[in-house]
């Protein structure tokens, strides 16, 4: 007879199996279920007539409500010092976002900031950020580095996105983001820079085992395609995967290119073409869209979401909270923003704040779909179906949060 860690019953499940996608039902629906947890990890989930005997140590009504895979913000430079709600106000009265950049503001003005913070102050706003985002139901969280841009402040960037991890009971994915911006120490030479990125910074964090992934940003104010290059080699050399900032402000060729490096993802690609799309298909890469950065930047140009659907490329959707381009701490608030303004379907927004997301950041065989030998990490949700977690904006429907079986306080 099994025994088990937990035993959750009266729930429905949206499991997003991905079989799901394809078919009639495309969020893996199944009525009044049951799901057993051992060792952190669903050991059985089906209708609750099917369930076999067994032993549970505790047990959860769910009371009739829906669960679905916990859900995971896949791009977030969440930790930095400062704020730039000052540059936003500059933004509304006509300055554009990269006039502010070339005039020193921008991603400088935040690197300057979280140089100048202290590990505690680093630690205490991403602390704060990661709550809002654990009220939400995420239960796993990608952040990036890229406002140090030195080989110290990329390095404590990067440990200190695991610790604010561990204390907010969050999984969290360290991407190291040396290519974000040029930063003044180097004289206008970008070159310069991107050996420096690849000769020091990579190698070090390879070495201490800091990232999951190396991310960098191609466009006319940042680097370009052949500086993004020699950054993916070296990161292929260090066996790390590759993501891309690609084709946000402008077609920069971003999405082939990512797609040449066999990335995890190309995220914004609002102006990707559709040579692009096709190569990030054939690469089994993840679109990462965006749309805090699309609103908050009053951008008009949208992803081209029918030619990645028409492509088959899977698309994630995330916060990419940053204090430049969009403050951000609600993922939830993502999916009706990204149903209105990019004409997703509800099951496309679930898809992709949990099993596409889970593919970005190559944890698709532990999370974001609700199958047998899969994390235990869950939602539930006070909806009537969950389609309404495309709709409302600003509700709180999360009733429950798990991780690997465990309760988490919300
Ligand atoms: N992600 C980024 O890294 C840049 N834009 C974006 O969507 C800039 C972030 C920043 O301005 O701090
Ligand atoms: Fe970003």
């Amino acid at each position: 007879m099994p025994s088990w860690d937990l035993l959750i019953t009266d729930a429905k499940l949206a499991t997003l199996r991905p079989g799901a996608a394809a078919g009639d039902d495309p969020w893996g629906t199944v009525e009044n279920a049951a799901l057993a947890v051992a060792d952190g990890r669903i050991a059985w989930l089906g209708p609750a007539a099917g369930l076999p005997s067994g032993d549970a140590a505790e047990r959860w009504s769910a009371e009739g409500r829906w669960l679905t895979p916990a859900l995971i913000d896949c791009h977030t430079h969440l930790l930095f010092g400062g704020d730039r709600a000052a540059e936003f106000e500059q933004r509304l009265a006509g300055a554009s976002y990269a006039e502010i950049a070339r005039a020193g503001g921008g991603i400088m003005s935040t690197v300057r900031a979280t140089r100048a913070a202290s590990d505690e102050d680093l630690l205490g706003g991403a602390s704060r950020r990661l709550a809002a985002l654990c009220r939400d139901g995420v239960t796993t969280v990608e952040i990036k580095s890229g406002y140090g841009l030195d080989l110290d402040t990329e390095l404590r960037m990067l440990r200190l996105a695991r610790r604010a991890g561990g204390a907010a009971g969050l999984r969290v994915r360290p991407t190291c983001l040396g290519a974000h911006a040029l930063p003044a120490d180097f004289d206008g030479d970008a070159d310069a820079y991107i050996d420096f990125v690849c000769d020091t910074v990579l190698p070090a964090v390879a070495e201490e085992n800091l990232a999951d992934a190396v991310d960098a940003y191609c466009e006319s104010i940042a680097f370009t395609p052949a500086q993004v290059a020699r950054v993916f080699e070296r990161a292929r050399e260090l066996g790390l995967p590759v993501r891309l900032h690609a084709d946000q402000l402008s077609d920069c060729g971003g999405a082939a290119l990512a797609a040449r490096y066999g990335a995890l993802s190309a995220d914004h690609v609002e102006y990707s073409n559709d040579a692009g799309i096709a190569a990030l298909a054939q690469a089994g890469s993840v679109a990462v869209l965006l749309p805090g950065a699309f609103v908050m930047l009053r951008e008009e140009t949208r992803p081209p979401v029918a030619a990645l659907r028409a492509a088959g490329v899977p698309i994630a959707l995330a916060t990419d909270c940053n204090p430049g381009t969009s403050p951000v701490v609600s993922l939830l608030a993502m999916l009706p923003i990204a149903a209105a303004q990019f004409r997703l379907t509800p099951a496309e927004c679930l898809a992709g704040v949990t099993r596409n997301a889970a593919r970005v950041l190559g944890l698709a065989d532990e999370l974001g779909t609700l199958e047998a030998g899969k994390r235990a990490d869950l939602a539930a949700w006070d909806v009537g179906h969950p389609r309404e977690l495309a709709y409302w904006l600003g509700a709180q429907p999360l009733a429950a949060l798990f991780r690997g079986g465990r309760r988490l306080e919300i």
